[in-house]
């Protein structure tokens, strides 16, 4: 089983559309092992973005996801990497087609809604800087009949 890391970024919770989009991701069958709303603090924010330090856009990123609540999850499931990020549709919201959820919400590219890791090795870099071991959630799928 394979581990990503999804961040809905402010605007989501302003825009009252976090149960739309956990609803996409319980509907594929995701499981969810971790889930938490906090306000992400601006070291964490320049950490999790480093690699676009300097670019113009940088500073605005930083900010906007600084700016409100944000929810961070852990998803798993076989190639939950791959999976997720066709799930959000692409980076810049020109090209997100319609029914990904970059496509149907957001307007900015920017201020694009959702962040997933885009490699293993991302998801092995972000889930620690959001997660401590014991906040995960680990959990099996039980007997059908209790449910
Ligand atoms: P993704 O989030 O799709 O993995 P990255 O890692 O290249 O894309 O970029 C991180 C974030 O930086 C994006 N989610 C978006 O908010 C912002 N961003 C990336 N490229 C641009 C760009 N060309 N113009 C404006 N904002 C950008």
């Amino acid at each position: 089983m394979e581990r990503t890391f999804v961040m809905l970024k402010p605007g989501v919770l302003h825009r009252r559309i976090m149960g739309e989009i956990l609803n996409r991701f319980e509907r594929k069958g995701f499981k969810i092992i971790a889930l938490k709303m906090i306000r992400m603090d601006k070291k964490i924010a320049e950490t999790h973005y480093a690699e676009h330090k300097g670019k113009k856009f940088y500073q605005e990123l930083v900010d906007y996801t600084c700016s409100g609540p944000i929810v961070a999850m852990i998803l798993e499931d076989k190639d939950a990497v791959s999976k997720v990020r066709r799930m959000i549709g692409s980076t810049n919201v020109n090209d997100s087609l319609p029914g990904t959820i970059r496509g149907d919400f957001a307007s900015s590219t920017t201020l694009n809604i959702v962040h997933a890791s885009d490699s293993n090795a991302s998801a092995d870099r972000e889930i620690p800087l959001f997660f401590k071991p014991e906040e995960m959630c680990l959990w099996e799928d039980g007997n059908q009949a209790w449910f």
